[in-house]
C-alpha cells in the first residue's frame, strides 16, 4: 500500500509540471480528486487492511489528498498570476501623466457671460458679491419701497415658501444687506439667479439671471449709470450696440428707466426673441430712491447712487446669438457643449 501511495505522489509531481493551463489543472483535480479519481481508488483499498497499518495508510492517503488539493490550488495561482503578467507586458504603455485630449466639458454661456461682466466692473473698482437664492419679504419688497399690497408685486409672480419666506425674484432683493453691509461709498455688483411664475416663450423663462450693480458716493448722477451702461455694452460686444432708453416705473428708483438693446438676433427687423419690436429690454435702472437709501443706512443728504438690473440671461441670448431662452435650461449637452471657455 504504501508503495503504491509512494508511485501516485510520484507520478502527480510529473503530471503537475506538465499542467501548462487552466483546462490541464482541472483535468488533474479530476483525475486525482474525482469521485473515481485515483485518490478514492486508495481509499477503496483500506478496506482490504486491518488495525493500526490501516490507519497509518489512510493518514498518509489523506496526507496525500490534502498535499495534492493544495498543490492544485496553487499552480492555478501561479498560473493566473503569470497571465496578468503577460497581459500587462503586451498592453501599450500609458502614461498618466499626458494631458487629456478630449475635452471634458465647458462652461454654460450664462457663465462665461457673467465672468465677462463681473471683469469689467471689476476693473472700474467694483466688488462681486453672493446673495441667497431663498429670501424674505422684507428685503425682496419692503426694503425696496414695495409694501404689501402696493400693484408693483403684481409684476412679479412670486414663489412663495411655506415658511413665508420665497425665492428670489430680482437681484434687487440684496440691495438693502449690501448697503448695511458696506455702508457708503459703494460700488457692488450682485449676480443671481431668479425665479418668477411666468409664461415661458422665447425670452421669457421662469429661472434666469440677473447682475445688480450698486454705486453710491457723493454727486452721483445719470451720466454716470448711462457711462457704466455703455462701457460695460461696447465691452462685452467689442463693439458699438444701439441702446435706447426709456422712462421705467419701479418704486425702488426715482427717476427710473428701462434700458433696451436693438435685438442683435434680427438687426432690429423683428423676431419671436424680441416680441417683434426690435428691442430688447436689458437694464432697467434709475438713480436709488431716497427711502431706499435711507432704510439701506446711508444718508442722503450727503449721498446719492444709481442702479441697475442687467438681464444677465438675455444678455447671453443677445451675445452668442441664441434665439429662444428655453435653451439655457435645457440641458442639451450638444448645444452647450459649442461654448469652450
Ligand atoms: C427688475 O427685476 C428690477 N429689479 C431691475 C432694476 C434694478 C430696476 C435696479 C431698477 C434698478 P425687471 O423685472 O424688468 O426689473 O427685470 C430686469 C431684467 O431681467 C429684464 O430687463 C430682463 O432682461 C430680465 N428678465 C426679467 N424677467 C425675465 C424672464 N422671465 N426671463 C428672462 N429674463 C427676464
Amino acid at each position: 500500500m504504501q508503495e503504491k501511495i509512494a508511485q501516485l505522489r510520484g507520478a502527480f509531481k510529473d503530471a503537475l509540471s506538465a499542467a501548462k493551463d487552466a483546462p490541464a489543472l482541472e483535468a488533474l483535480r479530476v483525475e486525482y480528486l474525482g469521485k473515481k479519481g485515483s485518490v478514492a481508488a486508495l481509499m477503496q483499498n483500506l478496506r482490504s487492511l486491518a488495525g493500526e497499518e490501516k490507519k497509518a495508510a489512510g493518514q498518509v492517503i489523506n496526507e496525500l489528498k490534502t498535499g495534492v488539493e493544495q498543490a492544485i490550488k496553487a499552480a492555478g495561482e501561479a498560473l493566473a498570476e503569470a497571465e496578468l503578467k503577460a497581459q500587462i507586458a503586451a498592453a501599450k504603455p500609458y502614461d498618466v501623466s499626458l494631458p487629456v485630449r478630449t475635452p471634458h466639458g465647458s462652461y454654460h454661456p450664462i457663465t462665461l457671460v457673467q465672468r465677462e461682466v463681473e471683469r469689467i466692473f471689476v476693473t472700474m473698482g467694483f466688488t462681486v458679491e453672493e446673495y441667497p437664492e431663498v429670501v424674505d419679504d422684507y428685503h425682496c419688497f419692503e426694503a425696496l419701497n414695495i409694501p404689501k399690497h402696493h400693484p408693483a408685486r403684481d409684476m412679479q409672480d412670486t414663489y412663495y415658501l411655506s415658511n413665508g419666506q420665497l425665492l428670489k425674484t430680482h437681484t434687487s432683493a440684496a440691495q438693502n444687506s449690501i448697503m448695511r453691509k458696506y455702508g457708503a461709498p459703494l460700488r457692488a455688483i450682485f449676480p443671481g439667479r431668479c425665479f418668477r411664475n411666468e409664461s415661458i416663450d422665447a425670452c421669457h423663462e421662469n429661472t434666469f439671471f440677473q447682475m445688480e450693480g450698486i454705486m453710491i458716493d457723493r454727486d452721483i448722477s445719470i451720466s454716470n449709470l448711462i457711462y457704466f451702461m455703455k462701457t460695460m455694452l461696447s465691452e462685452v460686444f467689442q463693439r458699438d450696440v444701439k441702446v435706447r432708453l426709456r422712462p421705467g416705473f419701479f418704486p425702488f428708483v426715482e427717476p427710473g428707466f428701462e434700458l433696451d438693446i436693438s435685438c442683435l438676433i434680427c438687426g432690429g427687423e423683428g423676431c419671436p426673441s424680441c416680441k417683434d419690436s426690435g428691442w430688447l429690454e436689458l437694464c432697467p435702472c434709475g438713480m436709488i430712491h431716497p427711502r431706499v437709501l435711507e432704510m439701506g443706512g446711508i444718508d442722503t443728504n450727503e449721498y446719492t447712487g444709481f442702479a441697475f438690473g442687467l438681464g444677465l440671461t438675455r444678455l447671453a441670448m443677445m451675445r452668442y446669438g441664441i434665439k429662444d431662452i428655453r435653451d439655457f435650461n435645457s440641458g442639451s449637452l450638444k448645444a452647450l457643449a459649442q461654448f469652450e471657455g
